[in-house]
């Protein structure tokens, strides 16, 4: 399987500068400049070509990873309502907007089929690539660093959970892609049944031995560990399986004002997936736990609790603890019954980008070979 085509490499037999060479006699032929070669006026920029400071936005590959039905397509289609929800909690505003007709149709049926029809996607069927620009609000500079625009391009594939399966012929294109990824959305589905969760984890173990194969064949392992940065989702948050348990367990707080969503706080969401590992799913969960940091750096790991869907909020936009499960069976298929809030759907990919910047400006791995 050939190589996805990659925006950032350099491509050989490119245009040349402008120059000629002529022969001086003797010796090797030295190069001089095309006498008329200096433009007589200034070049026109297009009037409004929407670059950030003049300089093209980052190219970031993000791979989103998870066991077959664990999220995925759902996660993708929720992110433009994320993205417009955005100001709602924060200063500021996201806009997404498609590379490629076809990602601008799958944000715009997304959002359509999530809000309006409030039903889930179909099964994606093999490897579906897209990429979309983000462009985020401007974060004031830290320590004498200059301010800045977030403003990058995120190509994600999106794949059957069965492309993941070492015998799938896909496999190669995926992993491929993972390998030159600089982050990677892994959703973890605590809610599939028992039977589910060890085929996760075989997912899981398969696509990371051969991801190791691949990153260290191309001499870019980081002491032993893969060099990606990830953000763990421990996906269907909103889901009563995995919500009750997390709120009799004390893990959740809630906002008191506004829709007074529950979540569980950032600085706790690491404790609160190793809890599920240990205290609630028992040692499938456990293995993926131990797959994950043996084989990313743990400082390179963070964790959130999502959901796609968020709650059923009442008809005030309020969150009640006796009625907030969200997708119902309609017909036999799940229906959504109030329009989507998503919860840490935009955020674990900010986040992502966020720290892939601060890692090129040090001009650690990512600010080198990789870039
Ligand atoms: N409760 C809940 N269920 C979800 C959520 N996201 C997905 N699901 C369920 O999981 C199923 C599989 O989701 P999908 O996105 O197709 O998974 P994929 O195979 O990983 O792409 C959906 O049909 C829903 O029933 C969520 O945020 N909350
Ligand atoms: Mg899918």
């Amino acid at each position: 399987m050939p190589d996805l085509y990659d925006p950032n490499k350099k491509e050989s037999g490119g245009p040349e500068p402008a120059l000629v060479t002529a022969s001086t006699g003797a010796g090797a032929p030295e190069p001089v400049p095309i006498p008329d070669a200096v433009p007589v006026s200034e070049p026109v920029p297009v009037p409004s070509a929407g670059q950030v400071n003049g300089n093209a936005p980052d190219r970031i590959r993000i791979g989103l990873w998870g066991a077959p039905r664990s999220g995925k397509t759902t996660y993708l289609a929720a992110l433009q309502i994320a993205a417009m929800q955005y100001q709602r909690h924060n200063a500021g505003s996201w806009s997404i907007t498609g590379m490629t007709q076809e990602a601008n149709a799958f944000l715009a049926q997304g959002t359509d089929l999530l809000t309006r029809q409030r039903a889930f996607p179909e099964a994606t069927m093999g490897v579906q690539g897209l990429a979309w620009a983000l462009q985020g609000p401007e974060e004031k500079g830290k320590l004498g660093f200059r301010n800045r625009r977030p403003n990058f391009v995120l190509e994600i594939q999106d794949a059957a959970g069965e492309v993941f399966r070492h015998d799938h012929p896909q496999q190669a294109q995926l992993v491929g892609h993972l390998a030159r990824s600089h982050g990677v959305i892994y959703l973890f589905d605590p809610v599939g049944d028992a039977e589910e969760a060890t085929e996760s984890f075989t997912y899981l173990q398969a696509t990371l031995t051969q991801l190791a194969a691949r990153v260290r064949d191309r001499g870019e392992l980081v002491d032993g560990m893969l060099p990606h940065h990830v953000s763990v989702c421990i996906a269907k948050f909103d889901h009563p399986d995995i919500f009750r348990p997390a709120a009799e367990a004390g893990w959740v707080t809630q906002d008191m004002v506004g829709s007074r969503l529950p979540r569980v706080p950032r600085e706790q969401s690491e404790n609160f997936f190793q809890w599920m590992c240990n205290e609630f799913r028992g040692s499938n969960a456990r293995l993926v736990r131990d797959a994950l940091y043996s084989h990313f750096d743990p400082r390179r790991i963070s964790f959130y609790a999502a959901s796609a869907v968020g709650f059923r909020l009442n008809p005030q936009q309020v969150f009640d603890y006796n009625d907030y499960v969200q997708p119902v069976e309609v017909g036999g298929k799940p229906h959504i019954r109030t329009s989507p809030v998503p919860i840490n759907v935009l955020e674990p990919l900010i986040d992502l980008e966020s720290r892939i910047h601060r890692d090129r400006g040090r001009g650690g791995w990512l600010g080198g070979k990789r870039k």
